[in-house]
């Protein structure tokens, strides 16, 4: 069977802060700190979020100084593929304004950059509203900056018409094939978290592209389970799920890394280095 790619998603994210687990990564020193220790536990891609360096909430201002910081220092301690979020649009943010920061996102020296493929109703309560909001042309947009700066897009779907808006950015040339997806099985108000659900996904993407799968709390570790039994690649970490197991708080990101990296081995699935996941998902380093 092929390597298995994981993606650990260490920063918590814009859900995820002190309030919801001590353990959650916000400043410099404790994000860099939780990526290499995922990279030890077999993590190949870290993903991530500017945090606020006191409450571990996401960052409100501009987050490109930050992330730029990270990906400095992370750097200069260990190899690994950075994988940044475009943080979305947000309802109330001007159109022009958060298309020159995911522009400038761009060029921080990240190899890789997540992209949600849809306006959507979230899941959770979040404090910049009900609703993200990512339009086609926003998101054509944000793809062509992407592969102009060499940068492969991470295309994040949430349901089934996200798959479609794939298939088009594919169609138009916008993003040269292989794709690569991450099936964000969220439940509530996108993509139930099941096997079928995700058997459902694979049946409507071409098999020469990559995929990988997240899940958030409990659904974690079973649905990427699912996708390494399926052939798939895996997202694990505190912007998913703060527990190692039901009532216990995971310690660090790398403990799930270390989880789902036994899980994949007891399955007869390598774990792929980051030059590894590099090469199968057709990166620029
Ligand atoms: N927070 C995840 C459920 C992104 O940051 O681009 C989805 C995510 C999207 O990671
Ligand atoms: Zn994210």
């Amino acid at each position: 069977m092929d390597k298995v790619i994981i993606t650990a998603a260490v920063s918590g994210g814009e859900y995820v802060s002190k309030a919801d687990t001590p353990y959650v990564p916000s400043t410099v020193e404790e994000i860099v700190e939780e990526v290499v220790k995922s990279v030890e536990a077999g993590a190949s891609i870290v993903h991530l979020h500017a945090k606020n360096p006191l409450t571990g909430e996401a960052h409100s201002g501009d987050p490109n100084p930050i992330l730029k910081e990270y990906i400095k220092r992370i750097r200069e301690r260990v190899d690994v593929v950075i994988n940044v979020t475009t943080g979305g649009g947000r309802v109330g943010n001007p159109p022009d304004v958060w298309d020159r920061l995911v522009k400038a996102k761009c060029l921080l020296g990240e190899e890789m950059m997540s992209l949600n493929m849809g306006t959507m109703n979230r899941w959770a309560e979040h404090p910049t509203g009900d609703v993200f909001l990512n339009t086609v042309p926003m998101i054509e947009r944000w793809c062509s900056y992407m592969v102009e700066a060499g940068v492969k897009p991470e295309h994040e779907v949430y349901d089934t018409g996200m798959i479609n808006t794939c298939k088009q950015l594919a169609e138009k040339k916008i993003v040269p094939e292989p794709l690569h997806i991450q099936f964000v099985m969220v439940g509530r108000t996108g993509f139930l978290p099941t096997p079928k659900t995700l058997i459902y996904c694979l049946d409507q993407i071409p098999s020469n592209w990559t995929w990988s799968v997240c899940a958030l709390g409990r659904n974690e570790i079973p649905m990427c389970a699912t996708a390494i039994i399926l052939g798939g690649h895996v997202r694990v970490g505190f912007e998913d799920n703060v527990f190692l197991r039901r009532g216990e708080l995971a310690k660090s990101n790398a403990d799930l890394v270390k989880k789902i990296a036994n899980i994949a081995k007891d399955l007869e699935r390598p774990i792929a280095s980051p030059d590894d996941a590099r090469q199968m998902l057709g990166l620029k380093k």
